[in-house]
């Protein structure tokens, strides 16, 4: 609080997630319920990360219900998702301060956020799971609506599905759920972040620049024309979900692998059954994939492992590698001498950046 203008004011941070079993097509477009379960590994909270701020501003001038955002330091037009959370918020708050005189007034007071991610947004590593996360928290906290992670998950849901996922540390699921008022489509922690501490990530960036169709847009389509996705999430996706679980729980790498190259593989390919196509993976993903297949081929008859890296995909050019620890200077060596003048061509080094996940 200041003399003039009271302010209430929450900062939060939320990592990004990365999916082994990827999320792609909507049942529900209004309340963002998923086609499918999906099951992703939040990277380490100081790597890659939004941070929001958050300032309900009392006593000032400003209209009722005005929200302004800033992203990384530029004023950002509102999406309408993002004023229907925050409207969701609100009305949290309304209900909360009808039961209770005591409280301050909070609930149709100008918003101001501001929100950063310590990463290039422009990168496409899967910024609207990390910011909306971190926003959902935040005006939690602005508002003192005292909700549980639970409900602040299906609240981040509402502004990007992936976001539901990063309320969480470790291995995540989002089960899809089967009511239609998609109570049941919720984050669970399937194990923490300390269950399989040797566990890392490896992110190369093959393009920071790309434009891509946007995920949104690219699922709708794909639920529309692909007869792919249907198989998919009827026939594959189930057993999948439950043997990627049971791998996690067992620590059993190369389960673990071989599940999450196929469910990316599986998820590129029906980008390429959507009509008109998407096309996610560019030539250097390919020779990833490659060199990542050709290295398992090799290694393994040293180490009797199936997999000692695998490689996933997401709306992008970018490989994100699973490894574990002990693999991960070997394997970086490899790529860089595979990729002398770097994974994108106009960078100096192959890999951009090396994000541990314990
Ligand atoms: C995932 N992706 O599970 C999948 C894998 C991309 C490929 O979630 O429309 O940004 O905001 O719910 O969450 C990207 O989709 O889409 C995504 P919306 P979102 O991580």
């Amino acid at each position: 609080e200041t003399a003039n203008a009271r302010i209430y004011e929450a900062t939060a941070s939320a990592p990004v997630n990365i999916a082994v079993i990827k999320y792609w097509g909507k049942r529900s477009e209004a309340l963002m319920l998923p086609t499918n379960s999906s099951l992703s590994l939040t990277l380490d909270q100081d790597q890659l990360q939004s941070k929001t701020t958050v300032r309900v501003v009392v006593d000032a001038d400003g209209k009722e219900n005005d929200a302004a955002l800033w992203l990384n330091g530029n004023r950002e037009k509102l999406s309408g998702r993002v004023t229907a959370l925050l409207a969701r918020m609100r009305a949290l708050r309304v209900t909360k301060e009808a039961k209770d005189a005591s409280i301050p007034r909070l609930a149709s007071k100008p918003l101001l956020i501001a929100s950063v991610n310590n990463f290039p947004t422009a990168a496409g590593l899967a910024s609207s799971a990390s910011g909306l996360a971190c926003l959902a928290f935040a005006v939690n906290a602005a508002l003192q609506l005292e909700l549980p992670p639970a409900d602040i998950s299906a609240l981040a849901r509402l502004g990007s599905g992936s976001a539901c996922r990063s309320l969480f540390g470790g291995f995540v699921a989002w089960d899809m759920g089967s009511k239609p008022d998609g109570s049941d489509s919720v984050a669970r922690q399937v194990a923490s972040e300390t269950h399989w501490p040797n566990m890392c990530a490896l992110i190369l960036v093959a393009s920071a620049t790309q434009k891509e169709m946007p995920s949104t847009a690219g699922m709708q389509t794909t639920v529309e024309t692909s007869p792919l996705l249907q198989h998919r999430i009827q026939a594959v996706v189930p057993d999948r979900m439950a043997a990627i679980e049971k791998a996690i729980a067992a620590r059993d790498f190369d389960s673990f692998a071989e599940i999450t190259m196929r469910d990316s593989n599986q998820f590129h390919a029906v980008c390429l059954d959507t009509f008109p196509p998407i096309f996610y993976l560019n030539h250097v993903s390919h020779r990833v994939i490659s060199l990542i297949t050709m290295y398992n081929q090799v290694k393994s008859k040293s180490n009797g492992r199936k997999y000692t890296v695998a490689y996933t995909f997401d709306a992008g050019p970018n490989a994100v590698l699973y490894l574990l620890k002990e693999d991960v200077a070997e394997v970086l060596r490899l790529v860089n001498s595979y990729f002398p003048n770097g994974v994108d061509a106009a960078s100096s080094s192959a890999v951009d950046e090396y994000y541990g996940l314990s």
